[in-house]
């Protein structure tokens, strides 16, 4: 059975872990630890080492979901995690104080040392909705960035899956 991978990155609170645990038809390994930053996000969990889950396809293919660690002294973790992977899906927290900067700095981080596909996902939209949505896409338009971005709730299954499908519907197109 072939043994595919998705990784998910980016800052803290964005949602890798929610993602994972919405999407993942196993029970998730994950390895939180009482958040003592509480100035980098307010949450009482963090992820310091990786989480695991597992999603299988109506054509029994397999994928792991893997998510990194959101804070910046873990970042040694991130290229472990992302190598061999098919995609990065990369969330942003819509709420944070400067999501671009998140957006740009963690773009920055993956990008060079992952090579393949980077799918963006907007996260917690609700809570800071009179902010837009128009400022990712402006941003990369910008930077000549051409990649998918979509809003997101990493509450909802159906959220989570759709990023996962763009990375395999991109791979599909490629080959
Ligand atoms: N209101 C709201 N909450 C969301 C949304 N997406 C995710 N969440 C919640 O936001 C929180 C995100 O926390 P985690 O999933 O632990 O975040 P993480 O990215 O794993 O963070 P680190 O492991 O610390 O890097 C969870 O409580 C989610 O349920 C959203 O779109 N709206
Ligand atoms: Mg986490």
């Amino acid at each position: 059975m072939q043994r595919l991978k998705i990784v998910f990155g980016g800052p803290m609170g964005a949602g890798k872990t929610q993602a994972i645990a919405s999407l993942s038809d196993i029970p998730v390994v994950s390895t939180e630890a009482l958040n003592t930053d509480l100035d980098a996000h307010a949450k009482v969990l963090t992820t310091v080492g990786m989480d695991y889950g597992e999603l299988a396809l109506d054509d029994g293919t397999s994928i792991g979901l893997y998510g990194t660690p959101g804070q910046e002294r873990f970042n040694f973790i991130w290229p472990i995690l992302s190598q061999g992977a098919l995609g990065v899906i990369l969330l942003i927290d819509h709420s944070a104080e400067d999501p671009i900067d998140d957006l740009e700095r963690y773009l920055a981080s993956f990008a060079d040392m992952y090579e393949g596909r980077i799918v963006i996902g907007v996260s917690q939209i609700d809570r800071r909705p009179e902010r837009p949505f128009a400022i990712y896409r402006d941003w990369l338009d910008k930077k000549e960035r051409m990649l998918p971005i979509f809003p997101v709730d990493m509450r909802k299954k159906e959220d989570v899956l759709l990023l996962v499908e763009s990375i395999i519907a991109a791979l599909e197109h490629e080959s």
